[in-house]
């Protein structure tokens, strides 16, 4: 079986991003053993002996600081968890990051994630999806996994490759599962095509937005299969893995601007779903287009197979 650290040797052509991925991935194995040993929880608690517990979030958050910290490559870090940017040092690589998304899910035993963008540059200010380098999920179920997007790769048409780490003849999605210590490659080349599967985010919504009515009705009537687990990691993951299907998260009065985070969850999602050749939009625009204004921003976001964007964009873009 072909590791993760083999992989990107044989498929990444910038050593230096190389190491920052199998830095991340180093990160993502100290998670999947803290939510597995159950050393702490969602809360943030005393365990038995007294001793005070990080909420599994915030250990996240520190556990791939730590990480970082040993890979000089890393200059820059921006997380989910931090009020601002974190220079770590001089490395041109800045990683923005959502060390567990969906942490509420760890009590109740559902599938949980970690999100990665990696970009090359001083700030996040400005940048766009695009300008990403790679991408990278993991998913924290009964197995762990990461789902690895590089630019160079095959991608979407319309999506712009910065070339900056071809990958030699490389699909550009992949997926690799942790066995005994070592994530392996476990699906190659994964692909989004069109299929009748949906996820649908903010349901409360079609309270007052008749809009988001229509488009749910539509999906019931025309039989659908309905994949929602309350987390965006799996249930992108999901689309990812089968192949089909739609993700949405449109905005309401709760949230103007949509709930989910343009850097720190939506980039990163749209990078992945694009290079497997699936679309990513906000409604009217490609989630991978919009510029970085605040590390804050919110999007909505409606992603998956093409078709089931483009009807997303049809039924909810005047919004
Ligand atoms: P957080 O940014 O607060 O972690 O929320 C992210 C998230 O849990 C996504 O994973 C999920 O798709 C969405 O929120 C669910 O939102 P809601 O609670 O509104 O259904």
């Amino acid at each position: 079986m072909q590791t993760f650290d083999k992989f990107l040797q044989g498929k990444v052509n910038d050593e230096d991003l190389a190491g920052v991925l199998v830095t991340l991935s180093k990160a993502v194995k100290q998670i999947s053993n803290q939510i597995r040993t159950a050393k702490t929880c969602a809360a943030g608690t005393e365990n038995v002996y007294g001793e005070q517990q990080l909420a599994l979030d915030v250990l996240s958050d520190q556990l791939i600081q730590d990480e970082c910290r040993q890979n000089e490559r890393i200059g820059l870090l921006a997380s989910e968890e931090l009020p601002d940017e974190l220079r770590i040092g001089d490395g041109e690589f800045a990683v923005a990051y959502d060390p567990l998304d969906g942490s509420s899910l760890v009590d109740v035993n559902l599938a949980v994630g970690s999100i990665f963008g990696v970009y090359r540059g001083q700030t996040f200010i400005g940048v766009k999806g695009d300008d990403q380098l790679s991408s990278m999920i993991a998913v924290y179920g009964p197995r762990t996994t990461i789902v690895l997007a590089v630019a160079g790769g095959e991608g979407a048409a319309g999506a712009e490759d910065t070339g900056v780490a071809a990958t030699a003849g490389a699909s550009a999605v992949n997926e690799f599962t942790l066995v005994d210590g070592e994530f392996c490659l476990s699906k190659e080349g994964i692909k989004v095509g069109e299929g009748k599967m949906f996820a649908p985010g903010n349901l409360r919504a079609c309270a007052e937005r008749q809009d988001y009515l229509e488009l749910t009705n539509f999906w019931m009537k025309a039989g659908y299969t309905l994949r929602y687990s309350g987390g965006m990691v799996p249930d992108v993951n999901q689309i990812l893995l089968k192949g089909k299907g739609i993700f949405s998260y449109p905005p309401h009065s709760k949230y103007p601007e949509g709930k989910l985070r343009l850097l720190f969850e939506c980039a990163p999602m749209a990078f992945l779903m694009e290079k497997a050749g699936g679309a990513a939009t906000d409604g009217k625009v490609r989630i991978l287009e919009k510029p970085l204004v605040k590390l804050d921003q919110r999007t909505p976001i409606y992603i998956g197979s093409r078709e089931e964007v483009k009807r997303c964009e049809d039924y909810l873009g005047n919004l």
